[in-house]
């Protein structure tokens, strides 16, 4: 029952590479950049090209601005960082700008040309420009969970190889399995669960997505709350607690970080096996994972 096959989830392709861009070009502001004093006691005009990549579909189903990107914040972006403390290289301004959009949570890549038309280049010319393309890079914890099928911690082992072969997803680490007691539901059988780290390119949603797709090749269907399941794939924390790749939502399907991890041994104890410095935002506390895990105990959760 729990064979995968890649066929019969009617979901788009998982995990590529987006291929919808916003684009914003020619937004131009007065700076003092350039490694000249008469440059930076002076000024010139710069301008900047923008090309986001950033999965529409949600944004173009719902009309709602919350599903994607706000150009006006960009360009906003763009321009702090234009008439902002003077750099000697636009290659730093346009490093910086970068990072900033990469700040937005959806962004998944973006590339920036910064215009200097009328650098001191010394002879005639029309623009020169330099062009950066960033991705976004954050580390993620996802948990895994499985109570049904013939073999429960193979079920584990076979979706962290598809998480590992993910596009998008690298530098994937997985925690001991465990053998821990179920918590909450209806009564069903003993659980294997694991805790991944990595690292993605991936905007949490579409990160989600690709979770889901496995858990459907997996046979998984959506059902019962906390009832059995042949595999379950938890977000549990996107980007680092306190740190400005830390993606917070309370969106009813994408709550993060996880509003139940910081009580639930199954979650903290592999955690804590594969990174013990981790650390859990709980409201507004930024707790470390060995803490959480110390509170609970590890009653009926074995290595
Ligand atoms: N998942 C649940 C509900 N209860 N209990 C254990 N031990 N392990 C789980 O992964 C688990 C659970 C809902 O996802
Ligand atoms: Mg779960
Ligand atoms: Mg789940």
């Amino acid at each position: 029952p729990a064979t995968p096959s890649r066929s019969g989830t009617g979901s788009a392709p998982q995990g590529a590479t987006v291929t919808d861009l916003i684009t914003l070009s020619g937004v131009t502001a007065y700076g003092y950049h350039g490694v000249l004093a008469s440059e930076k006691a002076e000024g010139q005009d710069f301008s900047v090209d923008l090309t986001l990549e950033v999965d529409l579909s949600r944004a173009a189903a719902t009309d709602d601005l919350a599903h994607t990107v706000n150009y006006a914040e960009v360009a906003a972006d763009a321009v702090a960082h234009l008439t902002g403390p003077s750099q000697d290289l636009i290659e730093s301004v346009a490093g910086q700008i970068a990072e900033a959009v990469l700040r937005r949570p959806l962004v998944e890549a973006v590339t920036v040309t910064l215009h200097k038309p009328h650098a001191p280049v010394g002879v005639p010319f029309s623009d020169v420009t330099v062009q950066v393309r960033r991705e976004r890079d954050v580390p993620v914890v996802i948990a895994l969970g499985a109570n049904l099928g013939t073999d429960p911690a193979d079920t584990l082992v076979r979706a962290t190889e598809q998480l590992r072969t993910t596009p998008g997803l690298r530098d994937l680490r997985l925690s001991p399995l465990f053998e821990t007691d179920p918590v909450g539901g209806p009564e069903q059988p003993s659980y294997v669960n694991a805790v991944a780290l990595a690292r993605t390119s991936l905007a949490p949603w579409r990160l989600l997505a690709a979770l889901h797709a496995i858990e459907a090749d997996f046979g998984r269907t959506r059902e019962i709350r906390w009832g059995a399941r042949t595999l379950d794939l938890d977000l549990i924390q996107v980007g680092q607690p306190g740190e400005s790749d830390e993606f917070v939502s309370t969106d009813l399907e994408l709550s993060l970080p996880h509003p139940r991890a910081h009580e639930r041994g199954f979650v903290l104890a592999p955690w804590h096996a594969v990174d013990d410095a981790a650390v859990l935002r709980v409201d507004d506390d930024i707790v470390p994972v060995a803490a959480l895990l110390a509170g609970v105990g590890t009653e009926g959760v074995r290595r």
